[in-house]
């Protein structure tokens, strides 16, 4: 039997939060293991297990694989949340790139020097609202269905579940127009795996404070 995939990032969300995501609702168990410092970041850059220097890093299935999406299509073809045919996974991806540009806007808003938040902030609501919530809103009731692509759970319902909470929690009213997508994520959050992934105590992490990002920034500086 295949070990537990080994997470290697820092202590924080960051690009691997989405990974975690989608392991947990897939029922995958991982282990993490956290770099604290530069010489931590040095130790795997010099033994060569980072392709392009860089983390994400994920070791599964005897591979260690580098690239956020790269490691998210594996783990979505590998259980079964990646569509029927490549039909539906085109609409997979096109999904998730919209998303991934949304989120890169999010994950990065904690980095951000104080005098930039505002500014960031208030394109992060503009473009929830009028951009991409409007156009998921859009695709659930084209079809009425359960899921956003071939009534099926998939890599994107994950992914935007996990958006929907984030935008949410740097803007509680964000939602408020868009009923489909909160009953999407409703939906998402009490499948088993994720209501069990969104309980205290578990491998979620909370969203970056100025401690921690001032640990991370020193791994990287
Ligand atoms: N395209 C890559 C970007 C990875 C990336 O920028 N990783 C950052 C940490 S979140 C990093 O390792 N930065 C150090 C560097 O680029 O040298 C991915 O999506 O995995």
């Amino acid at each position: 039997m295949a070990g537990k995939p080994i997470l290697h990032y820092f202590d924080g969300r960051g690009r691997m939060e989405n990974i975690r995501w989608l392991l947990a609702a897939a029922g995958v168990e991982f282990e993490e293991k956290i770099m604290k410092t530069r010489e931590d970041l040095e130790k795997l850059r010099k033994d060569g297990s980072l392709m392009f220097q860089q983390v994400p890093m994920v070791e599964i299935d005897g591979m260690k694989l580098v690239q956020t999406r790269a490691i998210l299509n594996y783990i979505a073809a590998k259980h079964n949340l990646y569509g029927k045919d490549i039909k539906e996974r085109a609409l997979i991806d096109m999904y998730s790139e919209g998303m991934a540009d949304l989120n890169e806007l999010v994950l990065l808003y904690p980095y951000l020097p104080p005098s930039d938040k505002g500014g960031r902030l208030t394109q992060i609501k503009e473009k929830s609202r009028n951009r991409y919530f409007p156009a998921f809103e859009k695709v659930l009731k084209s079809h009425g269905q359960d899921y956003l692509v071939g009534n099926r759970l998939s890599k994107a319902d994950i992914l935007l579940t996990e958006l929907l909470y984030n935008v949410e929690e740097l803007d509680s009213t964000v939602l408020a127009n868009f009923p489909l997508l909160k009953a999407l994520r409703t939906r998402v959050s009490n499948l088993p795996t994720v209501k069990k992934f969104l309980q205290p105590g578990s491998q979620r992490k909370p969203l970056e404070n100025e401690e921690s990002v001032e640990a991370i920034k020193k791994i990287f500086s």
